[in-house]
């Protein structure tokens, strides 16, 4: 693949304030006969692509479970003399495949748009509304019970902007740290630390700046912070989309159309851990990926980021990030890179089309019909939780799908082809509870500023089809 790697600083930047990005043009644009050439190009590189590690929806068939031996030109085995009992045979690998099941809860009618348990308690976890509302709850046998609520009252919700995504600290049990990401504006992402203590009503007087992003340009409400995480260094990542400004995410100089890494101060405000790419000048010191459109789901696991970034027109795509400094082609391109214009740029994991007679559209017979896609991404299930439900299925094994048609699919964290695991339209969000179970949520309708339809909290069960 091509890389260009970025020697790291050894010493911290320190940024308390960082106005918004600095829009400095950088990015040269095409000529719109440049950009046709490279789509009607695009299709004979396929099968090319795929081969050397891009995974397309146009590819061969498969079979995820892979086909038993031929009886007819299997080996014949000896039978064993000293050992009158055979073996079983092992039992065919089975994929993972899940029902989501909702489970009873109070939380009332809400837009769920993230979901993340609270380490050291008792199955306590919090759902955010995208309206602004955090919601405190906890499992409770088979379903779970609101503990109390508190609400943001700056939070901007149109479209899919809104009170979007939540982290944890990963010293919760000690500081009861949470991180909300949200638009307070049109213009806006920010990312605010809150502690979740004592009274609910006392929860947003502890506010706590850390990270603003800001577009002034910005046209639309759209592509704004996604997913955040800490990383097993403690390092808070973040994505965000590009504000519908496309330079953004090609200028490195720009927090926006990103993946950044932050080190969240106890007073506010952000270190740059050393390991970020930028640090001499050349590029914003948070960033750590580019090329992105609208990332709005990611994960880190063991090492890498893998984000899903939802395309135009053409391609949706999910990107997977081992290095610092990698830009994946926003805008310069959708989906597989056309030949000869790639230089610079990550290809993408997996990517996928918007035909209705996409395989993953037709492996779904619950798919709804839609012209929209919105892609998704969850990690494999966490391997520190409890009882395991799943058999070890979902061990190294991430989820995507897609919002809009409501497949959920299964693929290897070694890569590989996908396969078919469940539907559950409009997901938002997977998180792996104390009982060894994943829990998902789901938007509950579309277009978002419509009625609110009440958002399911579900319970991912494994089953066979
Ligand atoms: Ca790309």
């Amino acid at each position: 693949m091509p890389t260009e790697r970025r020697p790291a600083s050894m010493g911290c930047v320190r940024g308390r304030s960082l106005p918004g990005a600095l829009f400095t043009g950088r990015f040269p644009g095409w000529s719109a006969g440049l950009r046709l050439g490279v789509v009607m190009r695009a299709a004979t590189l396929m099968a090319l692509l795929t081969a050397s590690g891009c995974d397309d929806t146009s590819s061969a068939p498969f079979d995820p479970i892979g086909r038993p031996a031929d009886a007819a030109v299997a080996p014949q085995m000896p039978e064993p003399e000293s050992d009158p009992t055979p073996e079983p045979e092992p039992a065919p690998e089975q994929p993972l495949q899940l029902d989501f099941v909702p489970i009873e809860h109070d939380a009332g009618a809400l837009r769920i748009t993230d979901l993340a348990f609270l380490p050291g308690t008792d199955g306590e976890f919090v759902v955010l509304d995208k309206d602004g509302d955090v919601i405190h709850m906890r499992l409770d046998g088979d379903g779970a019970i609101r503990l109390g609520a508190f609400r943001l009252d700056d939070v901007w919700s149109e479209s899919d902007a809104g009170l979007i995504s939540v982290a944890v600290d990963p010293d919760f049990a000690q500081n009861r740290f949470i991180y909300l990401g949200y638009t307070p504006s049109r213009q806006a992402s920010v990312i605010r630390r809150y502690r979740l203590a004592g009274d609910h009503d006392a929860v947003p007087a502890s506010a706590v700046d850390v990270f603003a992003a800001e577009e002034p340009r910005a046209p639309r409400s759209w592509h704004n912070i996604g997913k955040m995480g800490f990383d097993d260094d403690g390092v808070l990542w973040a994505l965000f989309g590009d504000k519908v400004i496309d330079e953004n995410a090609a200028d490195p100089h720009s927090p926006l159309g990103a993946l950044v890494r932050l080190v969240p101060l106890p007073e506010g405000g952000f270190d740059v851990p050393p390991d970020n790419p930028y640090l001499d000048g050349s590029g914003h010191p948070t960033v750590y990926a580019k090329g992105f459109r609208s990332p709005w789901t990611g994960f880190w696991w063991r090492g890498s980021f893998v984000l899903g970034d939802v395309g135009l027109d053409r391609f949706e795509e999910i990107n997977r990030i081992d290095a610092p400094g990698l830009n994946f082609g926003w805008p310069d391109f959708e989906g597989p890179c056309p030949a000869g214009d790639c230089a610079g740029t990550e290809p993408p994991w997996l990517s996928y089309g918007r035909g209705g007679s996409d395989r993953f559209v037709l492996d779904d017979p619950q798919a709804t019909s839609s012209r929209l896609r919105s892609v998704w991404v969850a990690p494999p299930r966490a391997t520190d939780a409890g009882p395991d439900p799943y058999d070890g299925r979902w061990d190294e094994v991430m989820l995507f799908g897609d919002a809009f048609v409501g497949y959920v699919r299964g693929r290897s964290m070694g890569g590989g082809e996908s396969w078919p695991v469940g539907h559950l339209h409009f997901a938002t969000a997977f998180a792996t509870g104390p009982d060894g179970y994943v829990y998902a949520t789901a938007l509950g309708t579309w277009p978002v500023d419509a009625p609110v339809v009440p958002s399911p909290i579900l319970r991912a069960v494994p089953t066979e089809r």
